[in-house]
């Protein structure tokens, strides 16, 4: 790199802390300059690593993401500025830990707020290196057409209006970032555009200084002219004087001093930055751009007339023929991103889901367009949520709470049941509690618990038909298909399911008809009178009973009723239920610390023959011996 340049177009970078939109502007920059490699070699996001996907031009790229400052720095040698944008709280310390590392040469402090002895401590370690500091409080700075820091220069449109896509003549410096984006503009207007430019930051002490950037501009051959805008506060201005009176700037500097309107205001004033103070009458704009103005530098009367100061400079030295025409070019454009062409409506984009029951996007979720707050100020219950979410409606007081005692009655059925077995087996294997849970939720189907869909569809369509109980359940026999909804393991003609007896209770008293328990009721005789064990279960009288509510209630469609049986609603029901009871079985277990469990040979029976020899049986009794139970 030639002497005073910090930057080129392949200068790469360490960002630390991650920030997607400054490293995306960062990202868009190269592209637009035509840069064949990112500017930002690896990110540094402490205790975390991985990659971050980025946009360079149309292309995804991945960069690479280091928990710590030395894993960056060994996987990115080449990497040579750090750009900082910690914290106040941390910009110290990890700043310091950059300037430690031998392969980092310049670094960015974004932070504002940053201790002024940390900031001492930091600037003096950098000197002593031969190292670069730009901040702290800083936007960072920009070589144009090569590399820019973080959001310096502010939008991709700002970028190409003040041309910074490609290296002019004028090589600027300032301590306000924001200032420095009016300049890249006026510069960008009246000359051929910017070389370089560097904001120095507004704190007291500075990392660089005015006149370090100057004296390296002044060695950079392709910078003719340089613009500086210092600003009321400090005396950093007057080591730019103290260069210019020695005659260590060969080239013209225009300058202006800003904060002349101090003076306006009876009381010491303070601007934005922390070094924006006009302290003494030697701190005062006046005096330092009348210092500079000895000194050398080309300081217009006001800041009004700085443009026309800039241009008068860069069109003499045009005339001089000190300054060969740019070639102009037109950059790439940039990609824009999806969302902010949505938001402008240049495009549509197809969705991937369309989804008609709940909208979280508003101040507050809805459930079927009713907001949570109505939900909750309303007292709606889960029987309500229910009706919301899987029917798409507010059902009426009786059905909702009907849907809540079928999900208060099938919560458990105690722990030798498919679904609870499976839990803590689950669970007393280590496993964790959505394991045990979904162990359990797996058993239920046709046989166990899920038999509420198809008890709905063949009765439904028995009823619809006419058929008797006779011909139903003959009529399923001849078919081999047992009859879902009736049949217990343990309930029977004389140990009846209370559970069924309550939700008939309730039905009778509540709903409007209820036909189709009737009818299933009637099948109930006739299994009966074959088996004792062939009553109305739990899933039978849910399954019957929702389509009662279904066609009572009023609120369906005929075509609705089909849908919902068709589609299966209902093993939701006690999907629903049951997993209450699964995850308390599988917190009981925990709680008990139960040991693994393992199936007691004596509960099998083994059919594989086996082999009658003395040793064989000698094995297996002392297997058996040693067996704990
Ligand atoms: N037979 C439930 O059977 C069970 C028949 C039938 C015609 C029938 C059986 C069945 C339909 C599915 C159903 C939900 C497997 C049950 C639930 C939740 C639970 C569970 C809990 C909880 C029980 C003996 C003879 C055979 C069979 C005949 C049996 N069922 N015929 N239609 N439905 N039902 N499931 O006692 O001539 O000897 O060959 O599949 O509705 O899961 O608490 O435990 O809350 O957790 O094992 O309540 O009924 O009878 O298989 O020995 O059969 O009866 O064809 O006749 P079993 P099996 P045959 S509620």
């Amino acid at each position: 790199m030639a002497t005073g340049q910090l930057f080129s177009k392949t200068t790469q970078a360490l960002f630390y802390n991650y920030k997607q939109l400054p490293i995306q502007r960062m990202l868009d920059f190269d592209f637009l300059c035509g840069r064949e490699t990112p500017s930002v070699a690896g990110i540094i996001n402490p205790g975390s690593d991985g990659f971050q996907k980025l946009f360079f031009g149309q292309e995804e790229i991945a960069i690479p993401v280091h928990p710590t400052i030395e894993a960056a720095c060994n996987a990115h040698p080449t990497a040579d500025v750090f750009i900082n944008f910690a914290s106040f709280r941390s910009a110290a310390a990890s700043s310091m830990s950059a300037l430690k590392q031998p392969t980092i040469r310049v670094v960015a402090i974004i932070a504002e707020g940053v201790p002024e002895s940390d900031a001492k401590q930091l600037i003096s370690y950098a000197r002593a290196n031969n190292k670069v500091i730009i901040g702290p409080a800083t936007v960072g700075g920009i070589q144009a057409g090569a590399f820019k820091i973080g959001d310096t220069a502010g939008t991709i449109d700002n970028i190409i209006q003040c041309k910074l896509y490609r290296p002019g003549s004028v090589g600027f410096v300032s301590k306000s970032g924001g200032m420095s984006n009016e300049l890249y503009n006026t510069i960008a207007r009246v000359t051929d555009g910017i070389y370089e430019g560097i904001a120095i930051g507004g704190d007291v002490f500075p990392g660089s200084t005015l006149s370090d950037h100057i004296l390296r501009f002044n060695n950079i051959p392709q910078v003719k002219m340089m613009v500086v805008l210092g600003e009321l506060g400090g005396k950093d201005e007057y080591s730019l004087v103290e260069a210019l009176k020695q005659g260590k700037v060969q080239k013209p500097v225009v300058a202006w001093v800003s904060g002349t309107c101090a003076r306006l205001f009876k009381s010491e004033v303070q601007f934005g930055h922390a070094g924006a103070k006009s302290g003494g009458e030697l701190e005062s704009a006046q005096a330092k751009n009348q210092a500079l103005r000895e000194a050398g530098a080309i300081v217009p009367t006001s800041y009004e007339a700085l443009e026309s100061a800039i241009k008068e400079t860069f069109d003499k030295l045009a005339e001089e023929g000190k300054i060969s025409p740019v070639t102009e070019i037109t950059p790439p454009p940039i990609p824009e991103d999806l969302k902010t062409a949505i938001k402008s409506g240049k495009v549509r984009a197809p969705t991937h889901i369309i989804s008609t029951i709940s909208d979280d996007r508003g101040e507050e979720p809805c459930y079927a367009g009713v907001p949570m707050s109505t939900i909750i100020e309303q007292g709606y219950g889960v029987g309500d949520v229910i009706s919301l979410l899987w029917f798409k409606r507010s059902l009426p007081r009786y059905c909702t709470q009907f849907i809540e005692i079928c999900i208060m009655l099938c919560a458990d059925h105690g722990p030798c049941v498919s679904g609870a077995h499976n839990s803590i087996v689950t669970a007393r294997a280590g496993k964790d509690l959505v394991s045990s849970l979904v162990s359990g939720l797996l058993t239920i189907g046709p046989r166990f618990g899920g038999a509420i869909d198809d008890a709905a569809r063949y009765f439904k369509d028995a009823y619809d038909r006419g058929l008797t109980p006779y011909e139903f359940v003959e009529g399923m026999k001849k078919k081999g298909i047992r009859v879902p909804g009736i049949g217990h393991r343990i309930k029977s003609r004389d140990n009846r399911d209370k559970r069924v007896q309550l939700l008939q209770k309730y039905a009778h008293t509540h709903f409007p008809s209820v036909k189709y328990m009737e009818y299933a009721v009637q099948v109930e005789t006739y299994t009966l009178s074959k088996a004792n064990n062939l009553v109305l279960n739990v899933d039978g009288a849910i399954g019957s009973l929702f389509l009662d509510l279904l066609s009572g209630s009023g609120m369906f469609t005929k075509q609705e009723i089909d849908e919902i049986v068709e589609i299966g609603y209902l093993n939701g029901l006690f999907v629903l239920a049951r997993s209450i009871g699964l995850i308390g079985h599988t917190f009981d277990q925990k709680r008990l610390k139960q040991p693994l469990y393992r199936h007691p040979w004596e509960d099998v029976l083994y059919t594989n023959r086996r082999r009658r020899c003395r040793r064989g049986r000698r094995t297996l009794r002392a297997r058996r011996r040693s067996t704990p139970w």
